[in-house]
C-alpha cells in the first residue's frame, strides 16, 4: 500500500457549503427533518407510529437511578425494535453536524438534555443499551448476531464523536468510551471472552474514528479484531445460535445462515458483495478504515475487489444497491431488476461511506464517481422535496397498480412515507446530508484533491502554508466550476487534483485567464506548481445529454437506455408523459434539449425530446402475429430521478426502449 498517496477528507469545520443545489437539501434537514425527527423520537407526531426511543432511554435511566422520575411507569417494557436506540444516535449525529453548519443554541440545549438522559441510563460498568437494560441485563451479549447491540453502540459512538467535534463537549464521548471498554472487557480474542463480532456492522468504522481522536491502540485493536474474527471457524454466530437453543440457525444452508451477515468467509478473503446490503457496505467501509490505519494490504485488496464487484456488476445507475427485497440484500452479478429492486436508502448511503474511504486511500476517479452517482440520485431520492416524507425502497420503475396488487412489489411504494416502524433511513439521510461538507476535498500536506463539485469554501495546510479554496458552480446543472486559491504568505508549492467525472468526455481548463493543461492520472487532473495567492482556475466540463446503455449481461435493460446529463440520471413520470411508459421508444440523442426550470420541483434542469409511442391495436386481442409496430410521435419531458414522486402519484420509469 502506498501510504504516501493517502489523504484525509477535510473535516466539516474546515469546509463551508454555499451551493445552489445542495443548500436547500441541507436547509431542509436542518429546518424540517431534525425538528420533525426529534418529535418522532418523543412520540409526538400525531398519526405516526410511535418510536418509543426517548421513552426507552427515560425508562432505562429510571431503572438505573431509582431517584429519577421522567414520568415513565417502571412497569412498562421496551418499545419498538431491538435497535430503536440507533434512531436517537443518528439523530444526535445529524443534529451535531448541523450545528457546525448553522449554530443553534436551542438545538444544542435539546442535545445536552437528551445526552443527560442517555448518560443516566448508563450502567456502572459502562454498558448502555436500553433493550437489555429494560428487558434483562443477564441476556446482554447473548445474541450478537441478531440483536444489534454492537450496531447501536457503533451508531452512538458516531453520534458522540460528531457532537464532540461540533460542540467540543465530551460527556457523550466519555460515556461511549466507557461503553467501548465494557464491550472490550467481554468480547475479544483473549481467554474467557466471547469471540463475537457485530451482527450488523458499523462499530468498526466508529471505533476507527474514535481511534483518530484518542490515538489509543485499544480502540483500533477492537475494530481490527471485529473485522479479523468475522467469518473465522469455528463460526461464532453458529456457536451462539446453538447456545441459544436453536439448531444451527433453524435453516441449514439458508441464505440467512452466514452470507447475510458477511460471515461466510473471513473478511480478507471476501471478493463479492453479498448479504444484507447495508451491513455489507458498512463492513467494507470499516475494512477500508482499518486497511488505511494499519497498512493492511490484504484487507485493502479485499476492499478493492469488493468495490469493483459492486461498481462493475451490482450497482444501479442511480447508485442504489441491494437488488433483493428478500434479506434487503445483494443477489448476484448483473441481476439489476428495476421494478422489484430494494435499493434501500441506507444502502446507498453506506456505499457513499465506502466510496469516500476508498477515495481517501487512493484518489482514483472510480471511487468518487460512485460517490457522486449515489449522492445525486439514489440517496436524495430517499427524501421528498419538502423534507417531510421518505423512501425506504428506491425503485427505478414504478407502477401504482403493481405496488397495490402484486405481493412481489409490496415493498415498492409510489409515494414517500411520513415515518416507518423501522425508521433507519430518514435519520441516516439527515446525518449524511448535514455532513456533506466532509465529502468534498481531501488533502495530505502536499496535495489537495477535489472529489465533488459543491460550491463553498475549504481550508487546509499545504506545502507548509494555510490554503483556502473557494468554489463556485451551478453543478449539477452546468459544468463550469470556478476555483479561487488564497495562500498564506503569498504562495506555496503543492499539487491540486480535480476529479474528471467518469461521465465527462471533454473539459477545458483556464488558469488565471489563460488556457492551461494538466497531467491526468486515475481520473484526476493534476496541476503541480507554486500556487500564488489569488490564483484562479476555471474548469468547464462538457455536459451533454447522454443516452446510457448497460452491459449486455444485464437482462432487464436489454434494448433500453437511460437519459443522463452530468451526474444526474433522469426519469419519466406519468405527471408529464401520461401512463404506460413502457410503450415509449426513444430516438437519437440529437433530439434532446435541456432547459433549467426555476419553478419546477424546486428548480431542476428538465430534458425534452420527441419520441415514439406504440399505438393501440385496432383489434381487441392479447396476441397477434408479430408485425411492424404502429408508432405515433410523443413529446417527452424527463425530470431528475431524485425528484420523482413529488407531484401527483403515478408511473415512473428510468430505462426506456430505444
Ligand atoms: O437492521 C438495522 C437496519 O434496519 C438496517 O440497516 C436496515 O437495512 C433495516 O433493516
Ligand atoms: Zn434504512
Amino acid at each position: 500500500m502506498d501510504a504516501s498517496k493517502h489523504t484525509e477528507f477535510l473535516k466539516l469545520n474546515t469546509t463551508a457549503i454555499d451551493d445552489r443545489f445542495w443548500r436547500p437539501f441541507m436547509e431542509r434537514v436542518r429546518a424540517q427533518v431534525i425538528p420533525y425527527q426529534w418529535e418522532a423520537l418523543n412520540d409526538r407526531v400525531p398519526g405516526a407510529e410511535p418510536s418509543y426511543c426517548m421513552r426507552n432511554f427515560k425508562l432505562a435511566a429510571e431503572l438505573t437511578h431509582p431517584e429519577l422520575d421522567y414520568g415513565v411507569p417502571l412497569n412498562t417494557g421496551h418499545g419498538g425494535l431491538v435497535f430503536q436506540d440507533s434512531d436517537l444516535a443518528k439523530w444526535i449525529e445529524a443534529a451535531a453536524y448541523s450545528l457546525v453548519w448553522r449554530p443553534d443554541p436551542a438545538l444544542e440545549q435539546t442535545l445536552d438534555e437528551a445526552i443527560d438522559i442517555i448518560c443516566n441510563a448508563q450502567q456502572e460498568d459502562g454498558y448502555l443499551n436500553t433493550y437489555y437494560i429494560i428487558t434483562g441485563m443477564d441476556k446482554r451479549f447473548t445474541n450478537l448476531k441478531d440483536n444489534h447491540e454492537l450496531y447501536c453502540f457503533g451508531h452512538f459512538l458516531e453520534g458522540a464523536i460528531a457532537y464532540y467535534e461540533a460542540a467540543g463537549k465530551r460527556k457523550l464521548l466519555d460515556a461511549l468510551s466507557r461503553y467501548a471498554d465494557c464491550i472490550a472487557a467481554h468480547i475479544g480474542p483473549e481467554e474467557g471472552k466471547l469471540r463475537g463480532y457485530p451482527g450488523h456492522e458499523i462499530a468498526e468504522m466508529a471505533l476507527a474514528r474514535l481511534y483518530a481522536i484518542t490515538g489509543d491502540e485499544k480502540h483500533l485493536s477492537l475494530a481490527r479484531y471485529f473485522i479479523s474474527e468475522r467469518g473465522q471457524e469455528p463460526l461464532y454466530f453458529k456457536e451462539e445460535t446453538l447456545r441459544n437453543g436453536s439448531s444451527d440457525f433453524g435453516w441449514k444452508d439458508s441464505f440467512f445462515q452466514y452470507q447475510y451477515y458477511q460471515a461466510g468467509k473471513p473478511a480478507r478473503e471476501q471478493r463479492v458483495a453479498e448479504g444484507h446490503a447495508v451491513r455489507a457496505v458498512y463492513l467494507y467501509a470499516g475494512m477500508a478504515d482499518i486497511a488505511r490505519l494499519t497498512g493492511d494490504d490484504e484487507l485493502l485488496e479485499a476492499c478493492e475487489a469488493l468495490f469493483a464487484n459492486i461498481a462493475q456488476k451490482q450497482l444501479y445507475i442511480t447508485g442504489a444497491i441491494g437488488q433483493s427485497a428478500y434479506g434487503e440484500a445483494f443477489s448476484y452479478d448483473y441481476d439489476l431488476p428495476n421494478d422489484t429492486v430494494y435499493g434501500e436508502t441506507c444502502a446507498a448511503i453506506g456505499l457513499a461511506f465506502f466510496a469516500r474511504r476508498m477515495a481517501a486511500i487512493a484518489p482514483k476517479g472510480v471511487y468518487a464517481d460512485v460517490l457522486e452517482r449515489a449522492l445525486y440520485n439514489g440517496i436524495i431520492s430517499g427524501m421528498s422535496l419538502d423534507g417531510r416524507s421518505y423512501f425506504y425502497v428506491n425503485p427505478l420503475e414504478a407502477l401504482p397498480e403493481a405496488s397495490l396488487k402484486d405481493r412481489r412489489m409490496r415493498h415498492v411504494k409510489i409515494q414517500r412515507q411520513k415515518w416507518f416502524g423501522c425508521a433507519c433511513c430518514p435519520p441516516n439521510l439527515a446525518r449524511l446530508l448535514s455532513s456533506l461538507g466532509s465529502y468534498i476535498h481531501s488533502a495530505n500536506g502536499d496535495s489537495l484533491y477535489t472529489h465533488l463539485y459543491i460550491g463553498g469554501k475549504a481550508a487546509c495546510s499545504l506545502g507548509g502554508r494555510g490554503v483556502s479554496l473557494s468554489m463556485e458552480t451551478a453543478y449539477p446543472w452546468e459544468g463550469q466550476v470556478d476555483l479561487g486559491f488564497a495562500v498564506e504568505g503569498g504562495g506555496a508549492s503543492f499539487t491540486y487534483g480535480f476529479r474528471i467525472p467518469g461521465w465527462c468526455g471533454s473539459y477545458a481548463l483556464t488558469l488565471n485567464g489563460a488556457r492551461a493543461d494538466c497531467a491526468e492520472r486515475d481520473g484526476y487532473g493534476l496541476i503541480t506548481r507554486r500556487w500564488q495567492d489569488g490564483d484562479r482556475l476555471a474548469i468547464v466540463f462538457d455536459m451533454p445529454v447522454t443516452l446510457v446503455e448497460s452491459n449486455p449481461h444485464v437482462r432487464d435493460n436489454r434494448g433500453k437506455a437511460a437519459v443522463t446529463r452530468g451526474p444526474v440520471v433522469y426519469c419519466l413520470e406519468e405527471a408529464d408523459n401520461g401512463g404506460e411508459l413502457f410503450r415509449l421508444r426513444l430516438g437519437s440523442p440529437g433530439d434532446f434539449a435541456a432547459r433549467y426550470e426555476e419553478d419546477l420541483l424546486e428548480g431542476v434542469t428538465v430534458i425534452t425530446c420527441t419520441a415514439k409511442r406504440e399505438r393501440d391495436w385496432p383489434e381487441d386481442a392479447l396476441y397477434r402475429p408479430a408485425s411492424a409496430p404502429l408508432l405515433e410521435d410523443k413529446k417527452l419531458r424527463f425530470i431528475p430521478y431524485y425528484a420523482w414522486a413529488n407531484r401527483t402519484p403515478g408511473e415512473m420509469t428510468l430505462w426506456i426502449r430505444v
